[in-house]
């Protein structure tokens, strides 16, 4: 059986596990089983659990955690695998990390040449949010370091399709605009314009991406010196706790801690990547996001008040981890002096290495 696999790159923020949530309850309404992957460079992931917490079979999920796809090639393929053996996946959507870029070169080729027999490889998709893609449009960093900036810009020169996301923030005049801009930058690739949160667009999208054959027509011209500054400027802090006490208000502790983040990183003027932060208690889920100023900040679900919960936080901000990681717990103790008990039960953080491909083809397969 060939299984199809479907690739959401886009940057750090952009929309990827909104959307990959979004693929697998349709696709999973319609019948089918769906296979999901996730990616990071450390485990303890928010986007793990709560892909798992919204899916009705956990293992439907799996995680390649210590590395990125494409420095970790066998371990992406092993995902692959074992979600089309022990699941019979007839689909798998994936997610790189959103720090990187040259996929097409890492990961696409190499699947044609090696896997084709056993996959049927959807075109790359690279998700994007419109802010930020203003930004590249108007030449502009934005809040992004330069080397992060020129990580986005080379994702959309490789994607196939580009999707812009968050559309249900954007006027109708705007994201015209927008759509049309981005079609005269990047004339050769189909542009798609959806919300994954409100689902606008996304079955169109859909209907596109698993119909075509054709994956990774183009390779992008990346310099890894550039793409390694673009990535080594972020902390990368991964932690989970348990907490303990008398009826905590997880909705209430949750929201205090990314806005006191929010309010910490703004003040500082350090640019943020992704901030997400992730409750769970007797199977329900609070999660939260910034994806750059405080005024990003999104949370949904609600845990409500329970003696018990894990804390899963996930920052990628342009600081040294260390000082990612004593903000972040410092924020978090200060809220915690009311009788609540924490354990850690994980904790990482750490700078990106240099990006080492396992493969990088030169030619498109
Ligand atoms: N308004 C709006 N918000 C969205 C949409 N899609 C995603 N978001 C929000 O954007 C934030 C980041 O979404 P994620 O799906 O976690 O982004 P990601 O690309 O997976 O991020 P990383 O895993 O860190 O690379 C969350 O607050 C989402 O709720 C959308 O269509 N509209
Ligand atoms: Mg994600």
């Amino acid at each position: 059986m060939t299984t199809k696999l479907v690739l959401v790159g886009g940057f750090l923020g952009a929309g990827k596990t909104t959307l990959l949530a979004k693929m697998a309850s349709i696709m999973t309404n319609e019948g089918k089983r769906v296979g999901l992957i996730t990616n990071d460079q450390a485990s303890a992931l928010v986007d793990t659990a709560l892909l798992e917490q919204l899916s009705d079979n956990k293992e439907s999920v799996v995680e390649v955690s210590g590395s990125c796809f494409c420095c970790n090639f066998p371990g992406f393929k092993k995902a692959v695998s074992h979600l089309k053996d022990k699941l019979a996946a007839e689909i798998i959507i994936a997610e790189p990390v959103g720090s990187c870029t040259d996929l097409s070169a890492t990961i696409l080729q190499p699947l044609k040449k090696y896997a084709e027999d056993t996959l049927s490889i959807a075109p790359l998709s690279v998700l994007v949010d419109p802010k930020r893609l203003t930004n590249i449009l108007d030449k502009k960093t934005g809040d992004l370091h330069p080397s992060a900036a020129y990580i986005l810009e080379k994702q959309l020169d490789e994607a196939d399709k580009i999707v812009i996301n968050k559309t249900d923030l954007l006027p109708s005049e705007a994201l015209e605009t927008l759509k049309n801009r981005t079609i005269a930058r990047w004339p050769q690739t189909s542009v798609f314009a959806i919300s994954a949160q409100t689902g606008a667009g996304v079955n169109e999208w859909m209907t596109d991406v698993l119909a075509q054959q054709k994956a990774g027509i183009r390779l992008a011209e990346v310099d890894y010196d550039v793409y390694a500054e673009g990535e080594a400027v972020l902390g990368w802090l991964n932690t989970s706790l348990e907490v303990k006490g008398n009826q905590i208000d997880c909705d209430a502790l949750l929201q205090s801690l990314l806005s006191n983040l929010g309010n910490r990183f703004d003040e500082m003027q350090a640019p943020v990547g992704h901030v997400k932060a992730l409750m769970i208690a007797k199977n329900k889920v609070v999660v939260g996001n910034i994806t750059g100023k405080k005024d990003t900040l999104q949370v949904r679900g609600s845990v409500g008040k329970t003696d018990e919960a894990s804390l899963t936080v996930n920052a990628r901000v342009e600081m040294s981890p260390e000082e990612l990681k004593a903000i972040v717990l410092d924020e978090f103790y200060k809220l915690c002096k009311d009788g609540i008990e924490v354990k850690e039960t994980a904790l990482k953080y750490l700078q990106p290495d240099r990006p080492n491909p396992t493969y990088r083809f030169d030619s498109v397969v």
